[in-house]
């Protein structure tokens, strides 16, 4: 399922590679280090997951390069996914998770774009938004983003 999910998703995360590279060509990092290394200079945005909605829910302005750790908290009794892309990539993530969970599949892997959180979980989910445009993260358990599980973010 894996390249599947991956082929509408547009962006992989520069410090990822530049943290393999520094892994690569210098002395041995440790994994502390390299989390500080991706996390330097983000900024820290809290998301709570409930049944079924992000809280808060408003509207994320954001500048073109913000690098942004989201800290994501399942507070809920239900799994929620905080998946980042266009609308139009939601859309699209929407409908194969629709077709997956009709196969009797509905949970996704962790990608760079987007985490599974189980209930009473927290994960970590550092992005950087290196395009100006609209953005969501959004959930596609079933009926979660019809519910409007979802926050829109405003990259200008
Ligand atoms: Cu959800």
């Amino acid at each position: 399922m894996r390249p599947l999910l991956r082929t509408h998703l547009f962006a992989r995360r520069p410090g990822l590679f530049a943290a393999a590279m520094v892994l690569s060509l210098g002395p041995p990092v440790g994994l502390a280090d390299r989390a500080m290394a991706q996390s330097a200079g983000a900024r820290t945005i809290g998301l709570t997951m409930v049944d079924s909605l992000y809280r808060p829910s408003s509207t994320i302005q954001l500048r073109r390069g913000d690098r942004v750790k989201f800290v994501l908290r399942n507070r809920g009794k239900l799994p929620h996914e905080a998946v980042i892309g266009t609308p139009a990539e939601q859309m699209a993530h929407e409908k194969e998770m629709v077709a997956m969970g009709a196969m009797g599949a509905n949970a996704m892997s962790d990608t760079p774009e987007g985490v599974n959180v189980k209930p009473g979980a927290t994960k970590i989910l550092t992005f950087v938004f290196n395009k100006a445009g609209k953005f969501e993260i959004a959930c596609h358990q079933p009926n979660h983003y019809k519910a409007g599980m979802k926050v829109t973010i405003d990259v200008r």
